[in-house]
C-alpha cells in the first residue's frame, strides 16, 4: 500500500473535506507538514520523506502559511492520488518499489531522455533507503526535482538544442530556484 493510510484505497469515497479533518489532528484549520507526514504513507516501515512533504505543501500553500487549508488540501490530495497511481502503473512487479528499469520507463514515459549512466545517478540521489530502488515518496521527490531542474534549464536553452552558456551569476540564479 502506498499513498494516504488512512484510508489507503483510492476508492473508499471519503470526500477530501472529511479527510482533511481527520488528517488536520490539532484541528487549526490548517494542515501542516508534520500532520501530512503522518496521513502519509510511503508503504514501507520508515516515516515519509519530510522533503518530499515540505516539496508537496509549498505548492499548495498560496499564503505561504507553513501549510494549507481545506481547499488546498483537495488540490493536495489529488496530486498524491495521482502519483500513486502512476507508481503502481509503473511498479511492473508490484515490489512496492521503482527499480532503475520501472524508472526508465516512468521518466521516458514523461518524455525524458537520459542515458542509462544518468539512472544510476538518479538511484544513487533519491534511493532514500538504499536498497537499490526508490519507494513511493521518494520517486515524487526525484520527478519534482528533475521537473524544476528541467524547467529552469529550458528557460535558458532558447533554442533548445540542450545546451545552454551562463554566467557565474546566472548559474547561482538557476541554482536558487531550485534549492
Ligand atoms: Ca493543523
Ligand atoms: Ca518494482
Ligand atoms: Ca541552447
Amino acid at each position: 500500500p502506498v499513498g494516504l493510510s488512512p484510508p489507503p484505497h483510492p476508492h473508499q469515497t471519503r470526500s477530501p473535506i472529511d479527510q482533511a479533518h481527520s488528517v488536520d489532528k490539532d484541528r487549526s484549520g490548517v494542515i501542516s507538514d508534520t500532520e501530512l507526514q503522518q496521513a502519509l504513507s510511503n508503504g514501507t516501515w520508515t516515516p515519509f520523506n519530510p522533503v518530499t512533504v515540505r516539496s508537496i505543501i509549498s505548492m499548495f500553500d498560496r499564503e505561504n502559511k507553513g501549510g494549507v487549508n481545506f481547499n488546498e488540501f483537495a488540490g493536495v490530495w489529488k496530486y498524491i492520488t495521482d502519483w500513486q497511481n502512476i507508481f503502481r502503473t509503473y511498479d511492473r512487479d508490484n515490489s512496492g518499489f521503482i527499480d532503475k528499469n520501472e524508472l526508465k520507463q516512468a521518466l521516458t514515459g514523461f518524455g525524458y531522455r537520459l542515458s542509462d549512466q544518468f539512472y544510476n545517478t538518479l538511484i544513487e540521489k533519491f534511493d532514500r533507503q538504499r536498497k537499490g530502488q526508490v519507494a513511493f515518496d521518494d520517486f515524487i521527490q526525484c520527478c519534482i526535482v528533475l521537473q524544476r531542474l528541467t524547467d529552469v534549464f529550458r528557460r535558458y536553452d532558447t533554442d533548445q538544442d540542450g545546451w545552454i552558456q551562463v554566467s557565474y551569476e546566472q548559474y547561482l540564479s538557476m541554482v536558487f530556484n531550485v534549492v
